[in-house]
């Protein structure tokens, strides 16, 4: 077949590669992507022609479109997501392995002939700023154009991507099929997919092949395929870090700016957090956007940990977001938008559950997200959901009023301090600081949370997420935590005041199973302790595993919280902490293999301090 490579296309490399996908995918064209404001728009309109998006009321919702997934295809797909590394120890006892010979050859008869009767994109990507010390770069083939409209929103997409290959650069070779080949004049779906699916990471030589989803990560290669699961390995042999973590700037009323990156699992606020407004009480200050989902980490010689945001967009959450909840994010949401999943409004807007908090009512009428009629009695009745609990807003970061100057600067911010947060509903307490580099390794590896629908089945349950990479660590969880403890090593080496971290946790509930803390912009008053105690400002009060606060350490200008509902949220339940050690034991048993002997040194510590 011709490949009609566009003459700025120099490296033979990507050029074989390129003709190899499409001798085996077999499409019936490729279309290189130059990721053009004419192109997107085009591809848009094909995809309203297709009937996979809907165009929404330009008077609402300017040049924005509304995609319905198939209702199999609506998250990442843990069970089906494998690393495929030479050895099993090197994926880990966290992850699905197959040895590389044979995935490969599982995979090899699907992928023949994937993509008939299809376009094949070629989707030239940067992960960060394009050229930038801490960017590398993917090319991702899809048959989906609504990958290739995504990605022009959440990556640097477009031909410039080609100047820095140049004509032996590297490049991180991705490969993503819906799975549905069309026969001549057979008539295709909105949106194909396949019941068999494979996420499949090759670490060693640095490849994604994906299968049979078209939703979010399991398709939108450059995010928790690459930027996660195979930058993990790239920053551990070339010592930093890719971490599932939001960056904020947070600038004091004096004009001292601070960076936080902070680690909580899929659909846990994550967005909501890193454009908070800071809550009445906190005039003068400021905090601003940088990444909302995935931070690149490198150390400098001088000890600092320089972090950039590898995506260009958010792909968020949209139930629960509303003007109460994240007001920047409403105010992003307003035009240039791709949403999948949410409810379609008779005036042709997008609606989705939580909305009915800032219009005070619910829609009378709605399509819902899989195209049936919903009314507020409907809903009553039966419980439907207008969308999906995992519906999603796909949204370049420019949009975002609170973006951050830095967003996009080469160098990265310099990180002040790390946040891991978990969703639990007891034991855990609103924050703590680690005392030490190890101490903070260690309770973001023993972090707990209960699962949400951002993965494919049963919500709610707790499980043991580190640094909320359960789903997204590219090898060996234990050669992972060694990784955070041998990047510590090396910034103390160098003199450098390190990070501080802390553990936090929104949460918690009462008696009475509701949320205790306010949380949302109220999470301001968090940050400003963690800042306080950077600054030498808060002396906080040692418990068994950190330092926490006191009520009057923190600022309630604005908020009427009492101390008993701050020792509801603060409080360390003895018989608690000893039942989650045990669990932190099963963890650590899992983990065996090459679990540094930190880790159960510091759990024997904090045992001794239970005892006491
Ligand atoms: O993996 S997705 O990007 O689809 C969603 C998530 O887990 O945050
Ligand atoms: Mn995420």
């Amino acid at each position: 077949m011709n490949l009609n490579a566009p003459a700025y296309v120099k490296n033979p490399k990507l050029i074989a590669w390129v003709a190899d996908m499409a001798a085996l995918c077999k499409p019936s064209a490729i279309h290189w992507c130059d990721g053009s404001q004419e192109e997107y728009d085009r591809l848009c309109q094909q995809l309203v022609d297709a009937g996979t998006f809907k165009k929404l009321n330009p008077a609402k919702r300017p040049n924005s479109f509304l995609a319905c997934s198939d209702p199999s295809d609506v998250a990442r797909v843990e069970d089906r997501t494998y690393i495929c590394s030479e050895k099993k120890e090197n994926a880990g006892p966290t992850n699905n392995w197959m040895a590389p010979a044979e995935m490969r050859a599982t995979l090899q008869p699907l992928f023949d002939g994937c993509m008939q009767g299809r376009t094949m994109y070629v989707v030239p990507f940067s992960m960060g700023p394009l050229g930038s010390p801490i960017a590398h770069v993917g090319i991702e083939l899809s048959d989906s154009a609504y990958v290739a409209v995504n990605q022009r929103i959440m990556t640097r997409m477009g031909k410039a991507v080609y100047d820095v290959i140049g004509t032996d650069g590297a490049f991180v070779p991705c490969v993503h099929t819906v799975g549905a080949p069309l026969t001549a004049g057979q008539a295709d779906v909105k949106w194909p997919c396949n019941k068999t699916k494979y996420i499949v990471h090759y670490p060693e030589t640095r490849e994604i092949w994906s299968y049979g989803s078209g939703y979010g990560g399991n398709a939108l290669l450059g995010k928790k395929c690459f930027a996660l699961r195979i930058a993990s390995n790239m920053g551990r042999d070339q010592g930093w870090l890719a971490e599932h973590m939001l960056i904020l700037g947070v600038t004091n009323p004096q004009g001292k700016k601070y960076h936080v990156a902070a680690a909580f699992p899929s659909a846990c606020g994550k967005t909501n957090f890193s454009m908070l407004v800071p809550p009445a009480g906190f005039e003068g200050w400021k905090v601003t956007t940088i990444g909302d989902d995935i931070a690149w980490i490198k150390p400098s010689a001088d000890g600092k940990l320089h972090a950039i945001n590898p995506e260009a967009g958010y792909f968020g959450v949209a139930p629960g977001t509303n003007f109460h909840t994240n007001p920047n994010c409403m105010a992003s949401l307003d035009k240039n938008v791709i949403f999948t999943n949410v409810a379609l409004t008779d005036d042709g807007d997008v609606w989705w559950e939580g909305m009915e908090k800032d219009s005070g009512a619910l829609p009378d009428h709605l399509i819902d997200w899989q195209g049936k009629d919903w009314t507020p009695q409907i809903a009553r009745e039966t419980g439907a959901k207008a969308a999906h609990p995992n519906a999603r807003f796909t949204v370049a970061a420019t949009n975002n009023p609170a973006l951050d100057s830095a967003w996009d600067d080469a160098a990265g911010v310099v990180i002040d301090a790390f946040i891991f947060g978990g969703r639990r509903s007891t034991t855990v307490p609103l924050v703590t600081e680690a005392r030490t580099w190890t101490e903070g390794v260690y309770m973001a590896a023993t972090m707990g949370s209960e699962t949400t629908a951002a993965a494919a089945g049963q919500q709610g349950v707790v499980r043991r997420d580190p640094f909320a990479m359960l789903p997204f660590m590219g090898y060996n969880m234990s050669d992972y935590f060694q990784h955070w403890l041998n990047m510590g090593d090396k910034l103390k080496a160098t003199g450098a005041k390190l990070p501080a971290i802390y553990c936090v946790n929104w949460f918690r509930k009462g008696e009475d199973g509701k949320f205790v803390w306010p949380g949302y912009g109220e999470n301001m008053r968090v940050l400003k302790w963690m800042i306080d105690r950077i600054e030498g400002a808060a002396k906080g009060k040692d418990n068994v595993f950190g330092v926490s606060p006191t009520y009057e350490e923190i600022t309630w200008t604005g908020l009427d919280f009492t101390p008993e509902q701050f020792k509801t949220v603060t409080s360390i339940d003895k018989a608690a902490w000893v039942q989650e050690l045990k669990l932190h034991e099963e963890l650590f048993t899992q983990l065996a293999y090459h679990l540094p002997s930190e880790m159960t040194a510091t759990k024997a510590a904090i045992e001794l301090r239970l005892e006491a």
